[in-house]
């Protein structure tokens, strides 16, 4: 089972400035290939269909509980996307009329954001290409479903880097600072299983991280807390055996990593206010919350 909290993993900059362009750019990181998305469904199901756990608890452990994680990663792209998305449609020149041209949707390359998803997140990558379950790799055998996660994380990584490269919109920014350092702590954490189970020295075969976070400013404000270095455990009383693969120093900094009970503190998420441009969540002003407002009311 899991535990929902309605907060968000970090702060994200309120909505100021849409740019639709760059949203579509973001949605690669929430359904593509390498997606959050992927990353989510790879290590759920991998946990669902895990044989044989008592004897390997730890690995199950592991990949179970960076499985909670993600979720709250799909759950920061998707507020990315809709604060990049946040007056797109231009409400100051329709002022929620229906029939008038909507000014915000011209010239984007990314027409679903107007019309399928009424300025949301897309389960889709950036070319609006839906998410699918064959980015799910789960052979059953641990090694290589280990070997598969490196290399997602790896490759997640660089496609995180790219997407920062296309933009500099501060809630993307502030979205790719902290996953750059939360994947980094993944694609480490999926090495050092592998160095357990196997005995391969990782970090000989390639640089773990090839870039590292030092070169984007947006991840310093984690680094100095020690992020890089913290892996979460997402459950009350279950995963406790994430430290036995989760120890030792990191690769970076040398520094001994450590396991954290709970959850990150999170933060409040942002307000997204309605956009009666494309009438979501309905072109007439206020209907929905006088609706609301009589619901509430109706139960004191
Ligand atoms: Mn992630």
């Amino acid at each position: 089972m899991i535990l929902k909290i309605d907060r968000l993993a970090v702060e994200l900059p309120m909505p100021t400035e849409p740019d639709p362009d760059a949203a579509a750019a973001v949605q690669e990181l929430l359904g593509g290939r390498f997606g959050e998305m992927s990353t989510l469904m790879n290590y759920t199901f991998q946990s669902f269909n895990f044989r044989g756990r008592d004897k390997a608890k730890p690995y199950y452990d592991l990949i179970s509980n960076i499985s909670a994680e993600e979720y709250g990663h799909i759950e920061l792209v998707a507020a990315t996307i809709n604060g990049m998305l946040t007056g797109a449609s231009d409400e100051s020149k329709t002022n929620g009329q229906v029939g008038v041209t909507l000014p915000g949707a011209k010239g984007n390359r990314l027409s679903h954001h107007f019309i399928v998803s009424g300025l949301g997140a897309l389960v889709a990558n950036s070319q609006a290409q839906p998410w699918q379950g064959d980015y799910v790799f789960n052979s059953g055998d641990l090694v290589l479903d280990l070997l598969h996660n490196f290399f997602l994380e790896s490759g997640a990584r660089a496609q995180k880097i790219r997407v920062y490269e296309m933009t500099d919109h501060p809630i993307a920014r502030q979205m790719l600072g902290y996953l750059l350092v939360r994947g980094g702590v993944h694609q480490v954490a999926y090495a050092k299983a592998l160095e357990e189970l196997t005995g391969v020295e990782v970090p000989k075969l390639l640089n773990i991280p090839d870039i590292p976070n030092s070169k984007f400013p947006e991840t310093r404000q984690w680094e100095e807390r020690g992020l890089h270095r913290v892996l979460y455990r997402f459950s009350p009383d279950d995963y406790r055996d994430v430290n036995q693969i989760w120890k030792g120093p990191h690769p970076e900094d040398g520094k001994e990593v450590e396991v954290v009970d709970g959850p990150p503190d999170g933060a409040p998420r942002p307000d997204t206010p309605a956009e009666l441009g494309i009438g979501a969540p309905g072109y007439e002003r206020g209907f929905l919350e006088e609706i609301a407002s009589r619901l509430v009311s109706g139960r004191r």
